[in-house]
């Protein structure tokens, strides 16, 4: 099932895997370099094990899809998952004026009071994005993350390339192709993202009238991370499957440093020992082309899981 394609991953790292200090300087436990294969025709591989929210997954793949790097649209549909980077950038910058907040994302673990005041500080940060357009352009921003290069990549002379729009274009004229590739790891403009991309490169693949695609991660945060990464590219691949008339085929996902943080040992531990529902289906219930796409119009149908497991985020 696809729920034991993940539980083998995360066994694989527990037996397998090394420790390594990390930039976070939360510790982990990694390997390098591992392969998942999900196939699409039996279901949707949202994880069963652990309730997985869709919508915070749907909502973030539609921003990229649409091009947008600011926190404000996923804010609007109540999607938290990028706070963390964006509020990062604010409280280092010169108009922040409030208690010091570096290094948050440990210290709010550690220490109770400090951890109150970085909630508040958080809260009135998320409802200045909400409420002050100057604001938003200016701090709701995470610079040129996924969604800039995938719709928006500025070439050498300045040209944008749409490579989101060129890769469906390419599946419908030229199936065959071995070029196609999306790639959001731009090294020109690295240094001037909140994060530069762990899901780095993807590359589509036409057989026999079905559509697969496979994701290169370098990085991979196994309990937190992947459970989303496997679900986002899956719907990715629904709606180009769509898009281009195609049956869907396979999700492969390659990855690079595929490593479990020492303080989500007990929560996959707890994933591990329980047993898999089937899986989910998704259904698209609109005419749309993927790139007009909403949320709204994405269904999640049949989803059965145990209940979330929650474990702290690496800043
Ligand atoms: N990470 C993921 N998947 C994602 C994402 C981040 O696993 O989609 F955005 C994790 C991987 C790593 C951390 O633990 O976030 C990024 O840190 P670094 O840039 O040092 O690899």
């Amino acid at each position: 099932t696809f729920d034991q394609e993940y539980h083998d991953l995360a066994k694989k790292v527990l037996k397998e895997g090394t420790y390594k200090d990390d930039r976070t300087n939360t510790g982990t436990y990694s390997l390098f370099g591992h392969q998942m294969r999900f196939d699409l025709s039996e279901g949707f591989p949202l994880l069963t094990t652990k309730r997985t929210s869709f919508k915070l997954i749907a909502t973030e793949l539609i921003w990229f899809m649409r091009g947008d790097t600011n926190i404000k649209y996923l804010l609007e549909y109540n999607n938290n998952i990028w706070n963390e980077w964006a509020f990062k950038r604010y409280v280092e910058s010169v108009d922040y004026r409030g208690p010091d907040m570096t290094d948050f994302g440990n210290r709010a673990l550690v220490d109770d009071e400090f951890n109150n005041m970085y909630q508040e500080e958080m809260k009135k940060y998320k409802e200045k994005i909400l409420s002050d357009d100057a604001f938003a352009m200016k701090y709701g921003d995470l610079g040129n993350v996924y969604g800039k290069q995938w719709r928006n990549w500025v070439g050498p002379k300045g040209e944008v390339i749409d490579q989101l729009k060129n890769v469906v274009d390419s599946i419908k004229n030229n199936p065959t192709s071995r070029r196609h590739i999306v790639s959001a790891w731009n090294p020109a403009e690295i240094e001037t993202m909140a994060l530069p991309p762990c899901h780095t490169l993807f590359q589509f693949y036409v057989k026999d009238g079905k559509l697969s695609l496979q994701l290169y991660q370098r990085s991979a945060d196994i309990f937190l991370g992947v459970p989303f990464n496997i679900a986002s590219y899956s719907l990715l691949l629904i709606m180009v499957a769509r898009e281009t008339g195609l049956e869907v085929g396979d999700f492969v996902h390659t990855m690079g440093d595929a490593h479990i943080y020492q303080n989500h040992l007990n929560a996959i531990k707890t994933q591990l020992e329980r047993e898999s529902f089937a899986p989910p289906t998704v259904k698209i219930n609109s005419d749309k082309s993927m790139f007009e796409l909403e949320y709204e119009d994405i269904e999640l149908i049949d989803y059965e899981s145990h209940p979330s497991i929650k474990a702290p985020i690496a800043v």
